[in-house]
């Protein structure tokens, strides 16, 4: 190996890596009340490499030789990760991914973590001691890099960018246990540290990343991963690690309610809603339109279309689609709502059908065949 292929090596080879080449026999998985799987939860007790992850150690730098340690710590409910001894190791946790749900960003997936950092230091701005990651079914994901005094990201594309700092907010991560939550979904992440959210950007994309030997697994390839680790031999730290969960598919869907709707033509105006599933803390939108089916835009009803928006904490919004009447005898007719491309939200009942009924009756013969005569008498 080059030196320079070396450093290359030390600088970024992430503790996923480690984790693959030490892989610890998993063992089975507790029972999650929701859709979400815990990775680790220390009130059970147990480091966790006991639970759903894998832990994983290496120094790449002679003489090789790890100092790192995890300890269950009854007093504090969680897991001590230290590599504080020894700056040149790597050390954490990561998944199997082949136990791992399916983590679509397009479906929206969270990441829970309840960490303390409690001690931090590197010799680089563009690494940390403890970094989490998560990297979705299609390889677009996001590192976030946590030192005592700030949290931020870690710049995705190609060298010399690859692992530099990029976006960060602020924040005290030493003072007590926070309960993160990482959302991704669609082209974005947003972290929230005790439900405030504290910050957010684009996903990123870190396959230029290889790893410094060919044997050596590229962790930023592995579609549905996970890892919390000290990824780096210019960084080190000590955390206090208390649970770790995945929620997959956490999107609401949007439907189209009613899936069908009969009106007189006199109604004046037809009511349809779009709904969410569930309230978001995103703003969605969703795309909606109507298609003429045996009714005629502009004769039977006003066509409408444009984009509906759901604000945060909003999950319902109604559609008004104004009837046309006439005073022609004539059979029922039908046409379609659609909604399409929702954001932030996923597509349900995408299309509701809207059926006119005609209230005239048959044509009556014009009265002026039995008065015109009548009225042209002089
Ligand atoms: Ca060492
Ligand atoms: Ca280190
Ligand atoms: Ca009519």
């Amino acid at each position: 190996m080059t030196r320079k292929l070396f450093l290359i090596g030390m600088a970024v080879v992430t503790a996923v890596l480690a984790t693959y080449l030490l892989l610890n026999t998993l063992q089975t998985a507790v029972a999650a009340p929701t859709n979400t799987l815990v990775l680790y939860d220390g009130v059970l007790g147990g480091t966790p490499d006991t639970q759903n992850m894998a832990y994983g150690a290496i120094d790449l730098v002679f003489p090789f030789q790890v100092e790192a340690t995890q300890t269950y710590s009854a007093a504090v409910q969680a897991t001590i990760l230290d590599t504080t001894p020894d700056i040149d190791d790597m050390a954490g946790y990561g998944v199997d991914p082949t136990t791992m749900p399916t983590l679509t960003r397009q479906n929206g997936f969270q990441l829970h973590f309840t960490m303390r950092v409690v001690e931090e230091s590197h010799v680089s701005p563009h690494r940390a001691g403890i970094n989490v990651t998560v990297i979705s079914a299609d390889l677009w994901g996001i590192e976030l890099a946590f030192w005592q005094n700030e949290i931020w990201a870690q710049e995705g594309g190609d060298p010399p960018a690859l692992f530099t700092h990029a976006e960060g907010a602020a924040f005290d991560t030493t003072a007590d246990f926070v309960a993160y939550e990482l959302e991704i979904i669609e082209d974005i992440y947003r972290l929230s540290a005790d439900g405030v959210p504290i910050l957010s950007g684009p996903l990123r994309d870190y396959t230029a990343w290889e790893p410094p030997l060919p044997q050596f697994p590229d962790p930023y390839e592995q579609p549905n991963l996970v890892a919390l680790s000290d990824n780096t031999s210019s960084a080190q730290t000590l955390i206090w690690l208390r649970y770790v969960g995945v929620t997959p598919d956490t999107a609401p869907f949007v439907d189209i309610e009613p899936a069908s709707l009969t009106v007189s033509e006199t109604v004046g105006t037809a009511v349809l809603t779009a709904q969410l599933s569930y309230t978001s803390t995103f703003t969605v939108t969703v795309a909606y339109e109507t298609v003429a089916g045996t009714a005629v835009p502009g004769i039977d009803y006003t066509p409408i279309s444009g984009t509906l928006t759901f604000p945060p904490g909003v999950a319902s919004q109604s559609l008004a689609i104004p009837i046309l009447d006439n005073t022609l005898d004539e059979p029922d007719r039908d046409f379609t709502l659609t909604i399409a491309d929702p954001t932030f939200a996923r597509l349900g009942q995408s299309s509701a059908t809207i059926t006119i009924q005609d209230d005239d009756g048959p044509i009556v013969e014009p009265l002026v065949e039995v008065y015109l005569p009548l009225v042209m008498r002089p």
